[in-house]
């Protein structure tokens, strides 16, 4: 019944392991925004995937309540849809216990987030980091989720998530929707301004803009940024990395194709070119920046928030886990 006249569901999270950047905006949040009247949106603070490596008490319980902020700044709506922290729902890690039971040692070790997260932190590789992404299963599986509006880098791990969702449905019946991962034409995968060879990620600052950062210090990392020695602007990723990320952050920023911006900037030297990118990054981040520096002067507002959405949150999850534990065959509380 609920199904027949329910929306379509989508589930996304992001870590808050440090502020939002730029790469989060154009590779998920930004859709995450497009999304909310169509679908039935469920977006969460993933503060349990953050432990996987260490992190300072303080800091991640501060990073987590100005992430929601971030959220709402970025035009994430409440009203619309479900905002909460992971670890105010309980389903998640009982779920994630069950389909661990489910999951191949080998599928996880085949996992390139874990392969790399391991060699930075080669001195604290712990379960957690392994089974990552089987909470992350756990996540999506619970709300019944069609689709999740991710990065590139993530669509490995839906592609999991819909393995063991798979698996199980395969000796239980229809316990789990399979989920869709949503990737966007341009900024899947937005590359670090210092090194266009790698990811734009938070873990490595330098060649990374955050939503945060003031306008001097976003023109500052646009001048900075690496380039080539033949001065013209087009779009060429082999031979031209760094421009190409350039553009293609112009082109999420701004709504114009590949093509328009090519003529756009015709003729004009890496100077002007990158000065028009930090322009129109800024114009997208700076009322971002402001109204969640707002939003963090409003704590009860930000409670009110997460505690209503773990409500919601949790009447789903309920449901989900209860079949889940009668499926495998836990006696009945
Ligand atoms: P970390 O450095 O801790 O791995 P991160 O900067 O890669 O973090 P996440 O919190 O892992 O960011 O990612 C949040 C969401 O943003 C995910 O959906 C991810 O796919 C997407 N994302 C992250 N970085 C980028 C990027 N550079 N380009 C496009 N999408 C990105
Ligand atoms: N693994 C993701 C964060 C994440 C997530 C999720 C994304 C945890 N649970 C559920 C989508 C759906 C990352 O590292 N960016």
């Amino acid at each position: 019944m609920e199904n027949e006249t329910r929306k379509k569901r989508i589930f996304s999270g992001i870590q808050p392991s440090g502020d939002l950047t730029l790469g989060s905006y154009m590779g998920a949040i930004s859709n995450w925004v497009a999304m909310q009247d169509e679908y039935d949106c469920v977006y969460c603070i993933v503060d349990m995937h953050a432990i996987t490596v260490r992190q300072d008490p303080a800091e991640l319980r501060r990073r987590a309540l100005a992430q929601l902020a971030q959220y709402i700044a970025c035009g994430l709506d409440p009203e619309k849809s479900i905002l909460f922290i992971q670890s105010h729902v309980p389903q998640h890690a009982e779920l994630s216990w069950v389909l661990g039971c489910y999951t191949q040692f080998g599928e996880l070790s085949r996992m390139t987030q874990f392969k790399q997260k391991s060699q930075q932190h080669a001195d604290n590789i712990t379960a957690g980091l392994f089974t990552y992404p089987v909470l992350m299963a756990a996540d999506i599986l619970l709300y019944q989720a069609d689709a999740v509006p991710v990065g590139a880098d993530q669509k490995q791990h839906v592609e999991l998530c819909r393995d063991v969702a798979q698996r199980f449905n395969g000796i239980y019946g229809d316990v789990f929707t399979l989920p869709e991962p949503f990737i966007p034409k341009i900024g899947a995968r937005v590359m670090s301004l210092a090194d266009p060879a790698n990811k734009m990620s938070k873990s490595d600052p330098d060649g990374c803009v955050f939503l945060m950062d003031a306008p001097d210090a976003v023109r500052r990392k646009f001048k900075r940024a690496v380039t080539d020695c033949d001065s013209s602007v087009r779009f060429d990723r082999e031979a031209k990395p760094g421009v190409s990320n350039l553009l293609t952050i112009f082109c999420a920023a701004t709504g114009s194709t590949l093509e328009q911006a090519e003529v756009e900037f015709a003729g004009q030297g890496y100077g002007a070119f990158k000065s028009a990118v930090a322009d129109a990054v800024i114009a997208l981040t700076d009322p971002i920046r402001t109204e969640s520096q707002k939003l963090m002067q409003d704590k009860a507002y930000l409670e009110n928030i997460y505690r209503d959405g773990a409500a919601r949150a949790a009447a789903i999850a309920r449901r989900t886990l209860r079949k889940v534990y009668k499926k495998v065959g836990f006696v009945e509380r």
